[in-house]
């Protein structure tokens, strides 16, 4: 039987490119987001290659959350795969001039967020002893960077709730992963420095990974055999070294 999976963040960069990745294979899909229109046209292109069923929800709003996956209808009530993916960093500013709206867009969407879609999915895959959770973290999760600190400590956070996840759920059976990408070209640094010129700088002077290559990673690991599991992955661009080495060339 095709399996299931639901996927947050799929309107844009790493969700999306792996929305795509998945219907390739037949994967059944659960795409969420906040853009609808986006959800209707991605939809709309992967419908000729798999069943999609959209869920438009903010992440932050826990009830909002429990209802759209309560909305579910029967035939995508069962989800065997959960991509938790949806976040982004807000600013990067030393701590001393941090803005505190950053910060609570940061830990609500990045840690509340995937705690809340998680809260609402976990019930029925310990009931079926089956599942697969996929926590997008990021290297931001294991070395903290200059002026990166509240994002920095939500993907920590990621990472921390990842293992927790994958002690509570072995009696379960269930498969827990953290896939941590270093930088990837998407909407990331948009969002981060709200559309300034900044973002325009991000990517240039190297390739960095494209959303493609993590939906790869993402579908490599939910199709290991029943008894591997991959647990935690860092995968860097061939440019970048660290999460402050990163050879450009002008
Ligand atoms: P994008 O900005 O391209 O995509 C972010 C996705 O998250 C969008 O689909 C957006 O959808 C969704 N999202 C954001 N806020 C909310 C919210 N409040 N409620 C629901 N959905 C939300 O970035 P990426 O694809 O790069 O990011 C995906 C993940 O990868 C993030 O967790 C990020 O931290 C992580 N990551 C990214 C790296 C990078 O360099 N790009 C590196 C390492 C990790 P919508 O706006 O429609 O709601
Ligand atoms: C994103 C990686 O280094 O751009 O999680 O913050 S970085």
């Amino acid at each position: 039987m095709k399996k299931t999976a639901l996927i947050t963040g799929a309107t844009s960069g790493i969700g999306r490119a792996t929305a795509y990745e998945f219907a390739k294979h037949g994967i059944q899909l659960i795409l969420c987001g906040r853009r609808q229109e986006r959800l209707d046209s991605i939809n709309k292109e992967l419908s000729n290659k798999t069943k999609v069923h959209t869920l438009q929800f903010d992440v932050r709003d826990k009830q909002a959350t429990f209802d759209a996956i309560e909305s579910l209808p029967e035939a995508y009530k069962q989800v065997d795969i959960l991509i938790n993916n949806a976040g982004n960093a807000h600013g990067l500013d030393p701590i001393q001039t941090g803005n505190l709206e950053d910060w609570d867009a940061m830990l609500d969407i990045n840690v509340k967020g995937l705690l809340y879609v998680s809260k609402a999915i976990i019930p029925q895959m310990t009931a079926r002893n089956s599942g697969h959770i996929i926590n997008i973290g990021s290297s931001a999760g294991k070395e903290v960077y200059p002026k990166g600190n509240v994002y920095c400590a939500s993907k920590h956070a990621v990472l921390a709730i990842t293992e927790g996840m994958r002690i509570d759920l072995i009696p379960h059976g269930i498969k827990v992963s953290a896939i941590n990408p270093g930088l990837v070209e998407t909407e990331f640094s948009q969002v981060r420095f709200k559309g300034d010129k900044a973002a325009d700088n991000v990517y240039k002077g190297y390739k960095a990974l494209q959303p493609e290559d993590i939906a790869d990673i993402i579908y490599f690991a939910v199709t290991r055999p029943a008894h591997v599991n991959i647990a935690d992955l860092l995968v860097f661009c061939t440019a970048q070294a660290s999460s402050t080495i990163v050879k450009k060339e002008f």
